[in-house]
């Protein structure tokens, strides 16, 4: 080769390389993006948390299962008023699973199981804890023993429904057992609670500590809120919140 054509080479491909840098592994280093369903999107930077641009470019992205955190691939992926497409063999198919994708170099999804709670002490006593009475209705909970904080034991998360004697959901709880004693997540009474789950458990920042992301919905709406829970001294606060709904 002649040298002015390995000088252009050489250029081009430094500029190749600065371009994938730039656009395809700085966002991954510098920021954790989640996209979650119905188009939600956070970004996490130095700044904390935040809604972002929902018409951004959506190269390169790490598709999980939200609940038992199986890898599905990386792909570019668009949002479409029929759902989510990702890109295979350069065209963009129907994605109909549920969407949990993530640009980031470090965030790891977790397997979990719900089991129903049947002891009705554990419910007393996360109801005393909340300050709920439950109404003369049927109260039922739920349950994930998972170990939150990497210290080799397991936590437990509880979700606790109460209705009337009328089918009305009356309230909702969410608490954890952590370092000997429950702690309420979140408790919404009313005349219009929403059902509410645990949709994912991750790290995203492999720190150890697991985030929740929590689902809620609302009979009377269409779509859904999604909420991010972060272990901060022993105790889940919330850290960013949106509606899925378009
Ligand atoms: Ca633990
Ligand atoms: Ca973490």
């Amino acid at each position: 080769m002649k040298k002015p054509v390995i000088i252009i080479v050489s250029i081009m491909a430094i500029y190749i390389f600065v371009m994938l840098f730039i656009f395809t592994i700085l966002p991954g280093i510098m920021y954790t993006t989640i996209v979650l369903e119905d188009n939600v999107r956070w970004r996490y930077s130095k700044d904390g948390w935040k809604n972002y641009d929902p018409k951004a470019e959506l190269n390169g992205y790490k598709i999980y299962n939200p609940n038992n955190g199986d890898y599905v691939g990386k792909y570019d992926i668009q949002y479409t008023n029929k759902g989510w497409f990702v890109k295979v063999n350069r065209e963009f198919k129907l994605y109909d699973k549920s969407m949990l994708a993530v640009k980031s170099n470090k965030f790891k999804v977790y397997n979990f199981e719900i089991e129903t709670l049947t002891d009705n002490t554990i419910i007393t006593s996360i109801l005393n804890k909340a300050s709920l009475k439950a109404t003369d209705g049927a109260t039922v909970g739920n349950q994930i023993q998972i170990d939150l904080d990497n210290d080799g034991s397991s936590e437990i998360i509880y979700g606790i429904t109460n209705m009337d004697e009328m089918g009305n959901v009356r309230f909702y709880v969410m608490a954890i057992y952590i370092d000997g004693g429950y702690k309420i997540i979140k408790k919404v009474t009313g005349d219009n609670v929403p059902s509410i789950y645990v949709y994912s458990i991750v790290d995203f920042d492999r720190d150890s500590n697991l985030e929740l992301i929590v689902k809620e919905s609302y009979f009377s709406m269409s779509g859904c809120d999604y909420s991010l829970y972060s272990l901060v001294d022993g105790e889940y606060k919330l850290m960013i919140s949106t509606g899925g709904s378009l």
